[in-house]
Order: structure tokens, then sequence, then C-alpha cells
């Protein structure tokens, strides 16, 4: 597996799948989420409404992941995950490391080569990015995916930094 940093915009990646960092709801918000949405267009979130309507009536758990269609985005799949908010009393890391792992296993299932993960839990969810991203590669690398090319894509230069430090 071939790991790589971006800096830059999720939305405009041309990858086989592109993950959200979604909340339980699947139906939007900020952040990623909001951005994935307004360019992958109503598309996804009819999708998500589906997802709702039937085996996700509760939403979706945080640290697991389900696919739709990207919509307009140049990516076939839109895997969403539900990361954790970040908690100074109870160690969730655990969960943060499933939305990768279980990111992955949707993207094998759908037979996607390559896939672009955001910093998941990095924004309003609060999770320093520092050990966001020990985790994110740790798991990334130990998951055994059969998927060919990972792409982290950072925001902002601090993001990209703080995974360079650890790749
Ligand atoms: N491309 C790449 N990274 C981005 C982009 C983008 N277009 N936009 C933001 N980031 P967040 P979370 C970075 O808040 O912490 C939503 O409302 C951002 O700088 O998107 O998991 C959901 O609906 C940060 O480093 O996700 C949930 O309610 C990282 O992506 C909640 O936010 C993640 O920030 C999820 O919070």
């Amino acid at each position: 597996m071939k790991l790589t940093l971006v800096q830059g915009d999720i939305t405009e990646q041309r990858v086989d799948a592109v993950v959200n960092a979604a909340n339980s709801s699947l139906l939007g918000g900020g952040g990623v989420d909001g951005a994935i949405h307004r360019r992958g267009g109503p598309e996804i979130l009819s999708e998500c409404r589906k997802l709702r309507a039937g085996h996700y009536g509760k939403g979706l758990p945080a640290g697991q992941a389900v696919a739709t269609t990207a919509g307009r985005l140049p990516a076939r799949w839109v895997i969403h995950t539900v990361g954790p908010v970040h908690s100074a009393s109870e160690d969730r890391s655990g969960l943060l490391a499933s939305c990768y792992r279980e990111s992955l296993r949707v993207a094998d299932t759908l037979g996607a080569a390559s896939v672009a993960f955001p910093a998941i839990s990095t924004g309003l969810y609060g999770w320093p990015m520092d050990d966001a991203a020990r985790i994110a590669l740790e798991t990334v690398r130990t998951a055994g995916a059969q998927v060919e090319d990972v792409r982290f894509v950072l925001f902002d230069a601090a993001a990209y930094a703080a995974f360079e430090a650890r790749l």
C-alpha cells in the first residue's frame, strides 16, 4: 500500500473513494461533511436518507463506516464514517482507529483501489492533530487492506506538518 500526504481540499481528489468525517445523523453538517455535500450535490444526501430509512434508522454509530455514491465529486464513492468527539477524561482512540479500519474494509468491499482520508475528528470534534496523525497512520499501515493507494488530504499547513512528522 502506498501512503501519500496532500495539502488541499478533499472534494477535489480524483480517487475511487473519498472518506467523509460525518456525524451519526448522516444528514450533513459543517467541515469536510458540508464541503462534500455541497460539491457532490443532492444525490449523496438522498442516499444517506435512504440509509436512515433502512438499516441505519438510529444513525451511524461512531467508529463505523458506510458508502454512498459520490454524486458530482470526481470520485466513485463517498465512505461516511463517524469519528469520536475528543475527550480529556476518556480514551476514545479505539473508536478513531476503527473509523480508518472500517472505512478501508468498506473500500475493499467496493473494490476501491484509491482512497482519500481527511484528518477525522480533528475539526469540530476537537482531536489534537499530532495524536490524530499517529492513530491514522498506524491504523492504516497495519489494517491489511487491499486498497493500493491511500491519500491523506490535510486542509492546512499545520495538519500537513503533523502528518509528515509521523510518516
Ligand atoms: N478538505 C480536507 N480537509 C478539510 C476540509 C476539506 N474540504 N474541510 C475541513 N477539513 P471536521 P470532525 C479538515 O470538522 O472533527 C461536521 O459538522 C479540518 O480542518 O470536518 O470529524 C460533521 O457533520 C479538520 O482538520 O470533522 C460532524 O458533525 C478535519 O478536516 C463534525 O463536523 C476534520 O474536521 C465532525 O467533526
